[in-house]
């Protein structure tokens, strides 16, 4: 891992010190899922079957998951498991509920009453991937979220495995949060069944959920096609964090590590005003890293990622900031009296005994959350991501006799008569109405 003493860097080193190694969707990666998209959304199942062999190896005549295929995949997993699904999936729907939005409604003159409602998005396509590893968690954390909104279609795409079966974890979580379909799918080409339907997939309005980088490029090549909106762009997971004197050098090691484990593009950075601190990281690091399954993989991020001293724990959160990290943990002996500086990260992980792990699975927040600095402007996926607000207003007579001047006055300004006339029209009927009562 790269060191760096922020205090000596000049403007462009910083710059590059917060640099998040470049997504190179190469113009091979764009056109192939281009050419995948084409195909799906022109040939349908025969497609999808054409290129589930090609690049999953398995052609399943069916893509969904039958009944029985849930019954078994619940039966193969341990009691543990299962429970461990069912436990956390219960502290994820305790947080979404406390958040939903709630319609509302305000008189905002005398006989003009304006209102929110909230709909449910009718049909949502949740994305988890299986790639590198299942993950029954992301099912959770769309399933759950999805449920709660009321969504009337949720479907549902994992890639086959090579023998032509979904993760059972996958499918038991799936159907723990009400999913209606699940469908054997990965990669651009389940993003482009949900996008434009087949005739076994349906058509869904909004695509949920994470994936690499071929499933990230087709999501976005269908939201510029406006076939179906997206929950966010999605890129490599990263973590950012804060650590003071007092900290953990095992804790703050192993956090990096959890993060740096997802993918060689995982971005991890440490900052901190102690140089011991971040030499004891350093020496944690080399000895967690070899006992690690995945140490592959995590050892191609860490050559990516940094360690970074800075000269006051303040400057810490300016840098963080800027940078606006997915998952920012704070390392420090007062962590909530920090929280304020914080105004741009995914979610905020509070002291020694909150790992990121602990909100990938179960403390209850989502783990769907906005990556390569997209939290300066976007949120984590939540209930409100599966709704749409829709907008109400409603006059009265005495209402549009109120208000109507000003709606005349800005039509005049803005040069639209019929606008003014609209208005106009009524008030002097709303008039003549008030004067008769
Ligand atoms: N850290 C990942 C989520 C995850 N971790 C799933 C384990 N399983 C992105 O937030
Ligand atoms: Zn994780």
């Amino acid at each position: 891992m790269q060191r760096l003493d922020w205090p000596a860097l000049d403007v462009a080193a910083r710059e590059a010190a917060l640099q998040r190694p470049v997504q190179a969707v190469a113009g091979r990666t764009r056109d192939t899922v281009a050419a995948i998209i084409d195909e799906v959304r022109s040939r349908g199942d025969e497609a999808l079957r054409e290129i589930s062999a090609r690049l999953d190896g398995v052609a399943p005549d069916a893509f969904e998951v039958a009944e029985a295929e849930y019954e078994a995949a619940a039966a193969s997993l341990s009691p543990a498991l299962r429970s461990a699904i069912v436990d956390a999936a219960e502290r994820i729907e305790r947080f979404h509920r406390a958040g939903m939005v709630q319609p509302y409604s305000v008189e905002t003159a005398p006989g003009v009453v304006c209102e929110r409602m909230v709909r449910a998005i009718a049909r949502v396509g949740l994305y988890v991937p299986a790639g590198s590893a299942p993950l029954p968690s992301t099912a959770l954390m769309l399933g759950v979220p999805a449920r709660l909104a009321g969504c009337r279609e949720r479907v549902l795409c994992t890639p086959p495995r090579r023998d032509g079966s979904a993760d059972p974890a996958v499918l038991f979580a799936a159907q723990l949060t009400g999913v209606h379909r699940v469908f054997k799918l990965g990669g651009a080409q389940a993003i482009a069944a949900m996008a434009f339907g087949t005739a076994s997939v349906p058509r869904c309005d909004k695509l949920f959920g994470p994936g690499n980088s071929y499933v990230t490029e087709a999501k976005q090549q269908v939201a510029q096609g406006g076939s179906a909106a997206i929950d966010m762009p999605a890129g490599p997971s990263e973590v950012l964090v804060i650590a003071d004197a007092g900290a953990d050098a095992a804790f703050v090691a192993a956090d990096l590590l959890s993060q740096a484990e997802h993918g060689p593009d995982s971005q991890v950075l440490l900052l901190s005003d102690s140089d011991a601190l971040l030499d004891a990281v350093q020496g944690e690091l080399a000895i967690q890293l070899a006992a690690l399954p995945r140490a592959d993989i995590a050892r191609q991020a860490l050559a990516g990622s940094r360690l970074v001293r800075v000269e006051a724990l303040g400057d810490a959160f300016d840098i963080s900031n800027a940078y606006a990290p997915e998952h920012l943990i704070l390392a420090l002996r007062e962590p909530r009296a920090w929280l304020d500086r914080v105004d741009a990260a995914g979610s905020v992980f509070l002291g020694d005994f909150t790992p990121e792990a602990l909100g990938d699975y179960c403390s209850g927040t989502n783990h769907v959350l906005p990556t390569n600095g997209a939290a300066r402007a976007c949120s984590g996926v939540s209930v409100a991501s599966f709704q749409n607000f829709v907008s109400v207003q409603a006059a009265s007579a005495a209402g549009i006799a109120g208000i109507g001047a000003c709606a005349v006055t800005l039509a005049e300004a803005e040069g639209l008569e019929a606008h003014a006339s609209a208005v106009r029209l009524r008030m002097g009927r709303a008039g003549s109405a008030q004067e008769a009562a």
